[in-house]
């Protein structure tokens, strides 16, 4: 557990009783700060009782001028579409509203950092897609590489049931725009920008919103080095305003999966199948990815070149980082293969929770059945409808499937199977040898699953019937 020394004595106000809210609670409980919680929904508020906790309605029966802190979960609305009413009563009694993030980076001061031989360091990771498989594979890269690590933040694991900082460890945080719009302080060593499309647009009023809550990582952040993927236009946007920082300038780098990059002053690449490395225009390495881009694209060369950036920086040897890419295994949900039966292949990438993501997933295949649908996020699927070469037929699941089978009529053949269950038996009888049958659903799983992994656990329970 992370600790917080700066609010001993003070009061505070806890939103949310998620793994978020009760690693808070803790926390601040442990650091002598009095706290009294409260969550919407009646079972969250019993749990918090049975935990020991002080269960009280800050909406209504809480005197606010008792408190110094509201501190919400990344699921309470701060701005859009409207702010929570606990939220608004904050502002209107000027209580200061935090996250567990900022609480995290203001545990940290110079004399706590000064008791390590060797200074611990805090890894950054954001973006709309792969987050948490570069989160991930640069934790993989670290430990090959001997460096003890810790992985937490949107990923999973709330950052205040990190353990203590140990000598030399570095900590990898993947930030969700929630988390990072709220955060008072944001204070990494390396900052990682992957890539930006429209999501979670309700949440931050419009897709400007949406860069800004992720654009503040890098603005307020003040890191070290920034690694900034310029595949897209909001990445080049954030890479140039960076640089226009003198004294930044020259210690970011910048990544791209799609072309050559050489002329940016520190810069990894892929280019014509290699993985490149240039540093004041000079080449420091060159991997011939070919012969394994089959296995590599599967986790996305943008996620491979930003954590190769990430082990870069922690001075991990070209050589060292390329021969552990070879043992990575990936995640579940995220592109994962879960079957090869007579010639067809049955991949699990529920975590394909937006366009985008289920775009670069069917990209990757040359004969899909695409099994799409759930709740579906503001935007239609229009960029999909432009890229269905590889597509033979969809199969609609869930509460978009009716708008969507409008909007793929005449496009590509589909069909509405409601259920998962169905979508794979159908997909399954209509498969033959060189189909890949893919669960990349581009929706939020919420109107028939408590949430993405439990549609992946689905998809695979489904699957791992066909191969009995
Ligand atoms: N709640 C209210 N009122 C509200 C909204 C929520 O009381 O208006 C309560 C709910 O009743 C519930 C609690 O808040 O009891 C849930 O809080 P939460 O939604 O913030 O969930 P946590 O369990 O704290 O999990 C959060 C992240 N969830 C979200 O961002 C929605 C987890 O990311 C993260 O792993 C975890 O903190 C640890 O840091 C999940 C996620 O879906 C994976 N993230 C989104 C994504 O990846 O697209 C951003």
């Amino acid at each position: 557990m992370i600790l917080i020394n700066e609010f001993s004595g003070s009061k505070a106000a806890v939103l949310g009783l998620g793994r978020t809210g009760i690693s808070v609670l803790n926390s601040l409980n442990n650091s002598g700060v009095d706290t009294v919680c409260w969550d919407d929904n009646v079972d969250a508020r019993q749990q918090a009782k049975e935990l020991g906790f002080n269960v009280e309605n800050i909406l209504h029966g809480s005197n606010w001028a008792e408190f110094d802190l509201l501190i919400i979960s990344p699921g309470i609305s701060f701005l859009y579409p409207k702010p929570h009413d606990v939220v608004k009563k904050a502002r209107q009694n000027n209580v200061r509203i935090d996250n567990d993030i900022g609480l995290f980076f203001s545990s940290i001061d110079k004399n706590y950092w000064e008791k390590f031989e060797k200074e611990p360091r805090i890894i950054g990771v954001t973006g709309s897609n792969g987050k948490s498989t570069t989160s991930f594979l640069i934790s993989h890269l670290i430990e090959r590489a001997g460096i003890p690590s810790e992985i937490g933040g949107n990923f999973g694991k709330p950052v205040l049931s990190f353990n203590p900082f140990k000598d030399g460890e570095v900590k990898i945080i993947e930030l969700s725009s929630y988390q990072t719009e709220v955060a008072s302080t944001l204070k990494c060593d390396i900052s990682v920008f992957l890539n930006f499309s429209p999501d979670h647009l309700d949440r931050h009023g419009g897709a400007g919103g949406y860069f800004n809550a992720k654009q503040r990582l890098f603005t307020i952040g003040n890191s070290e080095r920034n690694i900034i993927c310029v595949d897209n236009k909001e990445g080049e946007f954030l890479f140039n305003s960076l640089e226009t920082d003198e004294l930044a300038r020259g210690s970011n780098i910048a990544i791209a999966s799609k072309r050559n990059i050489s002329n940016y002053g520190w810069s990894v690449f892929i280019n014509k199948g290699f993985l490149v490395e240039w540093k004041n225009r000079k080449q420091v390495a060159s991997f011939d990815l070919k012969p394994r881009l089959s296995f590599l694209r599967s986790f996305n060369l943008q996620n491979i070149c930003a954590a190769y950036a990430v082990a870069r920086s922690l001075n991990i040897s070209p050589k060292a980082i390329w021969e552990s890419l070879d043992s990575f295994k990936g995640l579940t949900h995220r592109n994962q293969l879960v079957l090869e039966k007579d010639g067809v292949k049955y991949v699990n990438d529920s975590k394909a929770t937006n366009v985008e993501a289920a775009l670069n997933s069917i990209l990757q295949y040359d004969s899909v059945r695409l099994i799409l649908g759930g709740l579906a996020k503001k935007g239609g699927i229009s960029k999909l409808i432009m890229h269905m070469n590889q597509v033979k037929k969809i199969y609609l699941i869930g509460d978009a499937a009716k708008d969507f089978s409008s909007e793929l009529k005449g496009n590509v053949e589909y069909e509405i199977s409601k259920t998962l269950e169905e979508a794979v038996n159908s997909a399954t009888n209509d498969s033959v040898a060189g189909d890949c049958i893919l669960l990349a659903p581009a929706c939020a799983s919420f109107d028939q699953f408590k949430d993405f992994e439990e549609r992946g656990k689905k998809f695979i329970s489904l699957v791992e019937n066909i191969k009995n």
